[in-house]
Formats: C-alpha cells, structure tokens, sequence
C-alpha cells in the first residue's frame, strides 16, 4: 500500500485558475479524517509558515515535500531568468525552501515550476549550465540538512524543455548529486511520455515523489488514464514514496479528496 498525500496549493487558494478555498487548519482536519497520510506543502513564501502547526499534524500524518512554486508564482524569479540578480534570488529562496523542509520535518523540496523557462535570447546550453550549477549549489546545502531534491519534468505547454523522464534524467547525470532525484507527475507524463510503463521503469530508483492527476488534471478515475498499471509499474520499480494527489478540485473539492483517496485505495 502506497503512503498518500495531497498537495494543499489548489484546494487552499485557487491556485491553477479555481476559485475554491478552503482554510488550511479546516483542509488538513479533513484529510487526516479521510485517512491521507501527509500534506504536500507549497508555501508561497517560506517566511510565512508557521512551523508550530505542521509539527502537529491530526492523525499522525506527516509534510510529504515541501514544494517551491512560490519562488516563480509569488517572487517572479527563477533559476533561468536572463538577469544575473534574478538568479541568484532564486537560488537564495530555494535555500529557504530547503530549510523549510529540514524545519518540518519533511524529506524532500520539489522543483518544478521554480526552474522557469530557456528565454530565446538564451543560449540552450547556456541556461542548462545555468540550471545544473544552481541544482548542485541547492544539493550541497540541502545535504547538510538531509533533504532531497526532486526535479518534476513538465508538459511542453508550460516549459519549453526538461518535459519529459528522459529529460529529467539527463538533467540528473549532468548534475551528478545524490540528493537530487526526479518527481513523477501522471498528468505531465500522459502528455509527454511515448510509454509511461517505459519512462517509470527507466526512471527506476530515482523516482522519489508522485504527482497523481488524470488526464484532464481532475483527480484520478475522472480522465482516461490508466491508474491501475501506473500503480503496478511503481510496484515494480519498489517505489516507497508517496501518491501526492495534485488535481483541480473537480467536479469540486470535498469530492475530489474523498475520491482521490477512495479511487487510489481500491487499484
Ligand atoms: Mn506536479
């Protein structure tokens, strides 16, 4: 049985163009209730989490990751950015994401978003360089504290390269950190991937976060992907960590968290 979690982001504050809100202390009374196992955090800023509320978790769960959206979302910056000073911002505030992480408790940060896109003023090579020199600089910190990165290959629409385990993977081989591994996500991989089965066996060992959404980014059971054999695959790979359920909270939030879990629990 898979450790289940649920990234807060979306269902807290309309993240992902919703509208829905629900409080955080409201939101994790009813996941702990409906029997996930951890919250995935994205704080849009570290400095304004209170650390106090998630040492004490209801129902013994746990800070599955701690996510970095916020350094693009919230401070505009990224690791790609052309302005030298922009970059070091990021690379700043992905520290404070990592301590974060150590702080709670939690195992890893995700970076996802927070990488930013190649400018076409940029040279590719150049911005890869760029992104492998902040990755190992964020790993030697983070492994002071024994936190993990994990890198999240995403879809073509929303980046303009590292969309695909392959890509993730080159990235990780450039990088040559042993902290820093990959996160999954089934909506970005239904896009990109010519065979999920294939990409999750390639990507093997360093898979070490799931993001679940169907096809449609509605929890799963409501696309058209193939959960059942997503699952058996992460079994195969002994995957150990957890199912963070990053949806929209369609046909709208209670339902969607009560069916996440339901519809995971029963593959
Ligand atoms: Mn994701």
């Amino acid at each position: 049985l898979f450790k289940t979690s649920v990234s807060t982001a979306v269902f807290q504050s309309g993240a992902l163009g919703t509208t829905e809100k629900l409080e955080l202390k409201n939101l994790v009374e009813k996941l702990a209730e409906l029997g996930y196992n951890g919250i995935e955090s994205l704080p849009y800023d570290p400095d304004e989490v209170d650390v106090s509320f998630y040492k004490t978790l209801p129902g013994g769960m746990t800070v599955s990751a701690v996510a970095s959206g916020g350094i693009s979302f919230r401070h505009g910056v990224t690791f790609l950015d052309p302005a030298e000073e922009k970059r070091a911002a990021s690379l700043r505030l992905m520290k404070r994401y990592v301590k974060l992480a150590y702080d709670l408790n939690a195992p890893m940060v995700l970076i996802g978003s927070a990488i930013g896109k190649i400018e076409s003023s940029i040279d590719r090579e150049r911005a890869i360089g760029w992104l492998v020199d902040s990755l190992k600089s964020c790993s030697h910190y983070a492994e002071q504290m024994n936190v993990s990165l994990a890198i999240e290959p995403i879809n073509r629409y929303e980046r303009n390269f590292l969309n695909s385990v392959d890509d993730g993977l080159d990235i990780l081989r450039l990088t040559g950190a042993e902290n820093v591994h990959l996160l999954l996500d089934t909506f970005h991989m239904n896009i990109e991937e010519a065979s999920i089965r294939n990409s999750i066996r390639k990507a093997g060992k360093e898979v070490v976060h799931v993001h679940l959404a169907d096809s449609n980014r509605w929890p799963p059971g409501f696309g058209h992907m193939d959960f059942k054999s997503i699952i058996h695959d992460l079994r195969e790979i002994e995957y150990a960590g957890f199912l963070s359920l990053e949806c929209l909270p369609k046909p709208d939030a209670a339902t969607a968290l009560e069916s996440g879990i339901r519809y995971i629990g029963a593959l």
